[in-house]
Order: structure tokens, then sequence, then C-alpha cells
């Protein structure tokens, strides 16, 4: 066999196998056609047409975001500046403040806005050897808005490579103006998701089920309607307090509950049963200055996969950096370095549904490859700030 292209000399950090971080000194990886086709020791590797010298460098699986808000208009930066100042929440919900603010903005802004307005947070990303990345709608709040963001998030791949999922989140917050949950959930069930999911527009529905957002049977009222469109669910569980959210998301088979600081281990129990990915979210924690971290000893126990994601946004996580997330979940939340990179590769994948095409260094997976100037794994979680990244390989494409 000859590949098209093998990346040779390096330190693999393969996430699979039963080394640390399934490790392969003086290693290689081959491509063909975009797709993993050999990794193993560097003496054994095939011909390629090209060859590139990884001079003892890492390489792992490129970095999977799997919780982003990025496609967004405008900023919050002016209400963040008011509240150090000393506003009270009010003052800032009279200047406009909050969760509204973004929604007045993306319901202004033109599609192509939100494409260019999004493209340097995404690049933020690429930066750092993102190579998958989740982007949700939930600024738009009608049919025809969060249709907006979603075509703007199905753009995104036109203009980088990078593959981008795109989740359906009418069930984020209420409209400006409106006050009956029901009804909006109705709408939301009635209009919202049919439209985006006759026009292809969603790869999944996600909520946001806390007492300032949904209930648990308001989101499964959503959660049935995405199964007549055969679409997975997911939900923003537990952030805030304990509704029981993950348990009602883990019956429905949802693909993961994310954030989750006030989980118990009943929500654990169920999460584990139905191999939900627990995805966590260290950068509104740290951002919204909570104290109750996720129950993480109690994942480990039941072996329920954790995945690390920047949940970045405006309002709660203005985060657009991976590899300080990944750092975040060390210190905040006590994850081992490996579990962090862990939870940025293998498990970022399986809470999209991705666990059989990218996330390790496996030959049938696609060729994307992060390559660092660094040589240890954990090096990844350890600096704040210092991006060592050398090399992206996306599909097999430097
Ligand atoms: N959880 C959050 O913390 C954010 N959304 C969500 O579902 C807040 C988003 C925002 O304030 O813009
Ligand atoms: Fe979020």
């Amino acid at each position: 066999m000859q590949a098209d292209h093998l990346w040779t000399n390096a330190r693999l950090a393969t996430m699979v196998g039963s080394e640390a971080y399934g490790l392969v000194d003086k290693g290689a990886v081959a491509a063909k056609g975009g797709k993993i086709v050999w990794v193993g020791p560097a003496a054994d590797a095939p011909d390629a047409a090209e060859t590139t010298d990884c001079e003892g460098r890492l390489i792992t699986p490129g970095l999977v975001d799997c919780h982003t808000h990025l496609v967004y208009a405008g900023n919050r930066i002016g209400e963040w500046e008011m509240r150090l100042n000393g506003a009270s929440y009010e003052e800032v919900a009279r200047a406009g403040g909050g969760i509204v603010s973004t929604v007045k903005g993306v319901r202004a802004a033109s599609e192509d806005q939100l494409v260019t307005e999004s493209l340097p947070r995404l690049d933020g990303l690429i930066g750092e050897g993102v190579t998958t990345v989740e982007v949700k709608s939930g600024y738009g709040l009608s049919a025809e808005d969060e249709a907006k963001m979603l075509r703007a998030a199905r753009r995104l791949p036109g203009e980088r490579r990078i593959t981008v999922k795109a989740s359906f989140l009418g069930a984020h917050a209420m409209p400006p103006g409106e006050d009956d949950k029901d009804a909006y959930i109705d709408d939301v069930c009635q209009s919202q998701l049919p439209s985006v999911a006759q026009e292809g527009l969603a790869d999944a529905v996600d909520g946001f089920c806390e007492g300032i957002a949904f209930s648990a049977e308001q989101m499964e009222r959503v959660f049935k309607k995405a199964a007549e469109f055969d679409l997975p669910v997911k939900l923003h569980a537990e952030q805030l307090s304990n509704l029981g959210g993950a348990a009602m998301a883990a019956r429905h088979g949802a693909l993961s509950a994310d954030h989750l600081e006030y989980l118990d281990e009943d929500g654990v129990r169920a999460m584990a049963e139905a191999g939900t990915v627990a995805v966590l979210l260290p950068g509104a924690f740290y951002f919204i200055k909570e104290t109750q971290a996720p129950p993480v000893e109690l994942l480990r126990k039941h072996n329920v996969p954790m995945a690390v994601a920047t949940d970045c946004n405006p309002g709660s996580s203005p985060l657009n950096s991976l590899l300080l997330t990944m750092n975040m979940t060390c210190t905040l939340f006590e994850l081992t370095p490996e579990e962090a990179l862990a939870g940025a590769t293998r498990e970022g994948a399986r809470a999209l549904g991705l666990h059989d095409e990218v996330g390790t260094l496996e030959v049938g997976k696609w060729c994307d490859l992060a390559i660092w100037n660094v040589g240890e794994p954990a090096a990844l979680a350890y600096a704040m700030g210092f991006n060592p990244l050398h090399e992206r390989v996306w599909h097999g494409h430097v």
C-alpha cells in the first residue's frame, strides 16, 4: 500500500489502548484519501507519496470542542463592565443587558454578518488544533432567526477546513417580551423544530433545563418532537440547580448532558445506563463564579465518559481556548491531564456521536491531527495562555 502522506518520527498520543494516553514512542501515522490507514512504530511504516519528519513532536487527535455557542452577534462586554463597577442585576437588565441583548443582536444581524462575526472565534479554536466543533443556535428564538443561526453554522465548513455539528437550541430562553413558557415550548415543537429539521439544519436538539429556563417536563416535550425527526438530543442540565434533567435526557438516549454541577448519583446512574456523556464546562463555572463543582468522583465511579468543552458564549463563558479549558478542568474539577485530553478528543467525539469517525488515532478514522511543539501530553493541560501548536491536519490536509 502506498499512502498519500506519512507523519513520522513523532510521539503519538493515540488515546486508545491500555498505555497512558495510548502512547506510541517513535511512531508514525499514514493517511490515504483523508483517512488514517496506518498507525504504529515508525520503523514499520508504509511508503507514502509525501513524508513529514515530525522531529520528535507529539501528535494527538485533532481537538474536538463539543459544546459551543460561537455563532452570535454583538457582545456583552458593556454589561460585564457595568456589573464589575457595581451595577445590580436589575440595572443591567434595564440597560438592555443579559441574554435578551444577544437575542436582539442576532435578530438584527444578517446571515452573512453572523458568519463574519463568528469566524474570528472559530479561528481562535482552529489555531489551537481544533478540527471538530459543535455550534448551537439559541439566540434567535423564532423559527426564522433560529434557522438563520443554523444556516450560518452550516456555512462555516465552506470558510475553513473543519467539521461542524449544529445543534438546534430553540428551548434556550424566553424570547424578549414573552412570559408563557408552555406557549413558547408549543412554538418550539410545532414551528421551530419541524422547520429546521425539514431544512436539514440541525444534527441534534438541545435545551436549557433550569429554573431560569425550562422544566424537565417542558424539555421532554421537545425531545419527543426531536424523536419524530430522528434527531438525537442533548441537554444543559443541573448547572445551577438539580431538576433531574440529566436523568430525563438519559431516558431519551441523550448523546450528552452538559454542565452538571448539581447532578446527583441517581442522575449519574441514569447517564451510565444510557451511555450519555458528561460534558464538563469549567468556563461557565469560572466566569459566573459558581462554587459547586460537578460530581467527578461519582462520574468516574460509574464509568460515565467525561468530555471537556469551552461553552464559548457571550454571557456565561466568553472562553475561546480549548487548551485553557483543559487546564481549568484539572485545576477546578480535578480531572487528570489524561482525562482532560481524552475529554477534548475521544470523549468530545463521543458526545457528538462521532466516536467512529474522529477523536482517536485509529485506522479508519478521519486523519485529523494536532502536532505539538511539546513531548509530554500533560503539557497541553499544564500551561495557561501558551499555545504550542505546530501544525494542524484536517482530513489529511495540512
Ligand atoms: N447556559 C448558560 O450558562 C448560558 N446558556 C446556557 O444554556 C448563558 C448564555 C448567555 O447568557 O448568553
Ligand atoms: Fe451552553
